[in-house]
Parts: structure tokens; sequence; C-alpha cells
């Protein structure tokens, strides 16, 4: 057990939903803290380099569009294991099959509009933080 420093984002179709709120309360009562925010409309580089390990699939001409395209709130949550934490809270990549009681699964229905980003080590967490807030 580790106290662990996380990068979460509203993604474009979270903030244009009004549900910034919603994500930032369910983190909160589950006890994680949150450290750092800012609001921010992502250029074609920055998509490029946060998702650096997806810019060759074939997904990738609308994954930056669709991540470019509105305002997202970047932010760092701090707590115990919190990147795994966050993780479980957001559910699967695909909202359709998140379960039930997840942000994905309560709130989302398709893989291109999953509302939510979380890192998924904290090494990438450590990378992000430092794209968005470095
Ligand atoms: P996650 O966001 O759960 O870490 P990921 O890193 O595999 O998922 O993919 C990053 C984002 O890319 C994901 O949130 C939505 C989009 N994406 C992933 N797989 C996709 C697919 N098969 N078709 C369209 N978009 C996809
Ligand atoms: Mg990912």
């Amino acid at each position: 057990m580790a106290v662990q420093r996380t990068f979460v984002m509203v993604k474009p179709d979270g903030v244009r939903r009004g549900l910034v709120g919603e994500v930032v309360s369910r983190l909160e009562r589950k006890g994680l803290r949150l450290t750092r925010a800012r609001m921010l409309t992502i250029d074609p580089d920055l998509a490029a380099r946060h998702y650096a390990e997806h810019t060759q699939r074939d997904f990738y001409p609308d994954l930056e569009a669709f991540i470019t395209g509105g305002p997202v709130l970047a932010m760092e949550w701090e707590g115990e294991e919190s990147v795994e934490v966050v993780r479980a809270l957001m559910g699967v990549t695909d909202p359709r099959k998140a379960a039930p009681g997840t942000i994905r699964g309560d709130l989302g229905l398709l893989v291109t509009e999953n509302i939510v980003h979380g890192s998924d080590s904290p090494a990438s967490a450590a990378r992000e933080l430092g794209l968005f807030f470095g």
C-alpha cells in the first residue's frame, strides 16, 4: 500500500454533458483528494503525446478529433493506491461492458465517448501529470 498520485481527465463529452461535478463527486466520496486541476482544450500535439501508445491505431484519427473537440478538465488525484482505485471507479474502456456502479457503466454508451480518462499505472501517471502540469 502506498499513497499515489494519478492523472484523471473529464473528456470533452463529459464536460459538454455537465458531468464534471458527478465525476469529481464520485472520486471525492471515495476518499481521494483533488490536488491540482486545470481546464484546457487539447491541441493535436498534446493529444499525440498523451495517446502515444495509440497513434498508429486505426481509430486514432477519430480519437484525436474527439479529444481535441472541446474543453477538458485535467486533474491530479492523490490517495492510497489511487491509480488502481480510479481505474476501478471508472470501469472498463467500453461503457457498454463497464459494470453498473462505475462512471462509464452508469453514464456512458459509446467507446468513443467514455467520459473519463485515468492513468493505467504509476509510470503512466507520472508521464501524464508531466504533460498536463509540468
Ligand atoms: P482506457 O481509456 O480505458 O485506458 P485505452 O487506453 O485502451 O482505454 O484507449 C484510450 C481511448 O481510446 C479510450 O478511452 C477510447 C478510445 N478507444 C480505445 N479503443 C477503441 C476502439 N476500439 N475504438 C474506438 N475508440 C477506442
Ligand atoms: Mg489508457
